[in-house]
């Protein structure tokens, strides 16, 4: 699918599965194991920003093409001295970029997980709401030998989600681990069989679908509040000012009227 915009998209496939709310985005790079270059990301920003402002789409799921990875992390054919240079002659680091928007994201995001989730492409998973992976998948760090680290959101999600030993060793070490040592490990929700993997996170989508958006909005803003800081806050807080706008209360003071002289207050104004 194009968005809005009416552009295409080359590293990417965006779709949205017509009248069931759920919009599918695929890293197109499966030569490269889906390693991402700043084009990617662009694209990648671009179809979650559509994936937000289409009211039809309550859940998001991020994969990869093909079996053999869901991402493998930024194009390490294209570092440079100043980041990842793909189209410009300066280098970028937007995945960082992509991260804050997943997390702000009001809407459930899936990462559904065949083969390699290494280096940023692990952090990516790790950034999404659930993980849905199947029996081949692969989870590990590799910044420390090749040069780079995720100091941000993929460290302390991290420790976050296995706890500040586990990601030291995963950080330290640059082991890899199987899909049934992730989901041990706190990183993953499931695993299925790799044939499953489609259906399985077909199922929770629904799942989430029947439930109520915004129950599950301010419950993301609240999940991610605390560590995400100010930021995170920011999220909450204006999930709350959304709802106050549907208030009597708020209205009322937009037409002009004086809450005190209300008999009886509106429901959410008294002072219990
Ligand atoms: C992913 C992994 C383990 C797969 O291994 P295997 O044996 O299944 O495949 P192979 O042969 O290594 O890769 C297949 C082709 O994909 C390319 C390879 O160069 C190879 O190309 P050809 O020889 O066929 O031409 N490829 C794979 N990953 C790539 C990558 N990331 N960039 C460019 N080309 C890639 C194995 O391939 C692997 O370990 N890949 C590298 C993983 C990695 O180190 N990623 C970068 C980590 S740093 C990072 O992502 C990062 C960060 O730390 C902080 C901020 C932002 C990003």
């Amino acid at each position: 699918a194009c968005d809005e915009s009416g552009k295409e998209y080359t590293d990417i496939i965006y779709e949205k599965a017509v009248g069931e709310g759920i919009a599918k985005i695929t890293i197109n790079r499966p030569d490269r194991r889906n390693a991402f270059r700043p084009n990617t990301i662009k694209e990648l920003i671009r179809a979650f920003n559509d994936a937000r402002d289409d009211s039809t789409i309550g859940v998001i799921i991020l994969t990869g093409k093909g079996n053999k990875a869901f991402c493998s992390g930024g194009d390490q054919a294209l570092r440079s001295s100043d980041g990842y240079a793909d189209f410009e002659s300066f280098g970028r680091l937007n995945v960082l970029d992509l991260q804050v928007q997943i997390r702000r994201l009001p809407k459930p995001v899936i990462a559904m997980v065949a083969g390699y989730a290494v280096g940023g492409g692990h952090i990516l998973h790790m950034v999404c709401d659930l993980t849905i992976a199947a029996d081949n998948a692969v989870f590990g760090q590799t910044g420390p030998k090749v040069g780079s680290f995720d100091a941000g959101y993929g460290s302390s999600i991290m420790s976050r989600l296995i706890g500040p030993k586990k990601a030291r060793e995963m950080w330290f070490l640059c082991r890899f681990y199987d899909a049934y040592e992730a989901e041990k490990m706190g990183l993953v929700n499931i695993v299925v069989p790799l044939e499953r993997l489609e259906l399985e996170t077909l199922k929770w989508s629904r799942e989430i679908l029947r439930n109520s958006p915004t129950a599950i909005r301010v419950l993301k803003s609240a999940l991610n509040a605390v560590d995400d800081g100010h930021a995170g806050l920011q999220e909450l807080g204006g999930n709350a000012t959304l709802i106050f706008y549907g208030t009597e209360e708020a209205n009322y003071a937009l037409e002009g009227v004086v809450l005190q002289d209300t008999h009886p207050l509106p429901l959410f104004s008294r002072r219990i």
